[in-house]
């Protein structure tokens, strides 16, 4: 078997979510990319999800790359179209090879495998720099991937499961390939659509939060590039393929203070002109409240950290390992350094009512950040959580697994109540937040209009927040005339207006 050229594709999943903000490229790929080129394979870096493409345009491009190999990517929510892009592959060349990888194959390789072995070939359990190319070259010299590390696969009527991979200890030198990104698609929405990259500086998270599968992915670790790498990689990054923006792949950047505070005084030093998006947790804020100005400074403009819980009981099952009021503290401090605040309440737990959703709003409003986002729990099947989920699982159509759509059916409510009850939580909160949109910077509240744009003209809460708005009667009069600053807001199409946004 003579196997040359890759195809990595993104497969064309959209939940309506995050493509609101932005368009983002996959990362993950671009270091694969990089392994198979090193190696000598060609690769196809092809980002279907972003481009919006369907599925003739999708076999249109397998056609012309002619590649011996495709292999693609699954979270949970996407294991449907990854799945459906190996059918694709099979019924255009069954000599193709079908390669998956991501945290949904890697944890749920059985329940894979048993239904979809003749269109799947191979899974890739955890990274896949090192697994991928090692199965190829065995592949190309006939050796049996048995011995290959990190694989499941099916043979003779079962599923075969190798020993687990080594994790990759030097992440400065893997290869990577930002040149095949087709850059002019990735976009960061609030920001008047400056160019984006998503860049990876460590991997791994070391706490073991009950409804989260990265502290499982990683196996509880946490690996990280140097701080001179990871500046260096931003300044190429802006300087050869334009980057404004950058969003920060990783579960917790600022794990170890020294490497994350050198990484700001470099980005300060050399005045590097990439602004970061990152998400981290509550108590690295707290611990880093001496040096606040200096995320500010080198170019940090929103931060995102999981409070999840207002109630300490509820914390306490997440095993989140923070206390209430310490959410509060880090939301101030991320304020107070005039950076954008965003949190998310993970709601829809079988004991929730509209009344436990209601005090959940209030009590985000007295946080006060400038995003939440009121999050239906996705009972991952993997999860530490998953078991005392199971008996209110609602439907096990993955598709739905995004976070947006509630899955788990509470006790005491239908799933259309929670449904509303959660929409409604969002509209609650960000008329509030545009309601005193004064107290804010001025360019936050310039952010922010940006922001309600994207809301009411691209959003899932599209519907919600257009009917808040049709409702004047909650809108003091000089937001309404702020609102009207908004640049599409004169055209708002009250009636008629998609759940979804149609984007692009
Ligand atoms: C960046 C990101 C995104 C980007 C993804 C861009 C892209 N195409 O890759 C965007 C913003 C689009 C996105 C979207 C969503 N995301 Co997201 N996202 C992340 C984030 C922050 C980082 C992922 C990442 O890039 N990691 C860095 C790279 C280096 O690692 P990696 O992707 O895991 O890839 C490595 C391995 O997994 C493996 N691998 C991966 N794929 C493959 C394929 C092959 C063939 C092989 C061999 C190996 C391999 O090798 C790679 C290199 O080692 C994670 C949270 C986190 N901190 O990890 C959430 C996360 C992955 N997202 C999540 C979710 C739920 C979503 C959404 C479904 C919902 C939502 N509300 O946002 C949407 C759906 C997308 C859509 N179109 O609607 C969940 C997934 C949970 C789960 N267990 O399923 C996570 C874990 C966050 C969370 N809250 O739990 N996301
Ligand atoms: S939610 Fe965040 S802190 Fe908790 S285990 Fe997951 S990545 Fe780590």
């Amino acid at each position: 078997m003579a196997i040359k050229r890759v195809a990595l594709i993104t497969p064309p999943y959209h939940s309506g979510v995050v493509e609101s903000a932005g368009t983002w490229l996959n990362v993950g790929f671009v270091y694969i990319a990089g392994s198979l080129r090193a190696a000598g394979y060609e690769v196809d870096y092809y980002d279907a999800m972003s481009l919006w493409h369907k599925w003739p345009e999708i076999q249109k491009r397998i056609e012309t790359f002619r590649p011996d190999v495709i292999a693609t990517t699954s979270f949970t929510a996407s294991i449907g179209e990854a799945l459906k892009l190996c059918h694709l592959a099979k019924e255009l060349n069954p000599a193709i090879v079908t390669v998956l990888g991501n945290v949904h194959a890697t944890f749920c390789y059985d329940e894979i495998l048993q239904a979809e072995h003749e269109v799947l070939d191979y899974i890739v359990r955890d990274e896949g720099e090192v697994t991928l190319v090692e199965l190829l070259d065995c592949l190309n010299g006939g050796c049996s991937p048995e011995k290959v590390k990190g694989l499941a696969f099916w043979r003779n009527g079962g599923v075969v499961v190798t020993e687990k991979a080594p994790y990759i200890s030097d992440l400065d030198n893997l290869p990577t390939a930002w040149d095949l990104v087709e850059w002019p698609i990735y976009s960061y929405r609030a920001k008047k659509n400056a160019r984006l990259a998503i860049v990876s500086t460590s991997r791994g998270c070391k706490q073991q939060c009950s409804f989260c599968s990265q502290q499982l992915f990683w196996a509880q670790s946490w690996r990280a590039r140097s701080a001179a790498n990871v500046v260096d990689e931003l300044e190429m990054l802006h300087d050869r393929y334009g980057v404004k923006v950058a969003m920060l792949s990783d579960e917790i950047p600022t794990f170890d203070r020294e490497r994350w505070e050198r990484i700001l005084d470099l980005m300060i030093e050399r005045q590097i002109p990439v602004k970061l998006l990152m998400e981290t947790r509550v108590d690295d804020i707290l611990r880093d409240a001496d040096i606040m100005w200096k995320y500010r400074k080198a170019g940090v403009e929103h931060i995102y950290v999981g409070v999840e819980a207002g109630s300490q009981d509820t914390l306490d099952l997440f095993k989140k390992d923070t206390q209430v009021a310490q959410s509060k503290q880090a939301i101030d401090l991320i304020n107070a350094a005039d950076i954008v605040s965003e949190t998310s309440f993970v709601l829809g737990m079988p004991d929730d009512t509209s009344e436990s959703i209601a005090q959940t709003v209030a009590l985000a409003k007295h946080y006060n950040p400038d995003m939440a986002f009121f999050l239906a729990i996705a009972p991952w099947p993997y999860a530490d959580l998953y078991p005392q989920l199971e008996e209110f699982v609602f439907t096990k159509d993955y598709s739905k697994y995004n976070l947006v759509e509630p899955v788990i059916k509470p006790r005491n409510m239908t799933m259309e109540e929670l449904e509303r009850e959660l929409g409604k939580a969002s509209q609650k909160f960000f008329m509030h937040k545009f309601q005193n949109l004064h107290e804010l910077s001025p360019w936050k509240q310039e952010f922010m209009l940006s922001v309600l744009d994207i809301l009411i003209n691209h959003s899932y809460l599209a519907g919600q927040m257009k009917a808040a708005m049709k409702d004047g009667r909650e809108m003091p009069e000089e937001v309404i005339a702020l609102m009207k600053r908004v640049k599409s807001a004169a055209d708002i199409r009250i009636d008629n207006c998609p759940a979804v946004a149609p984007i692009p």
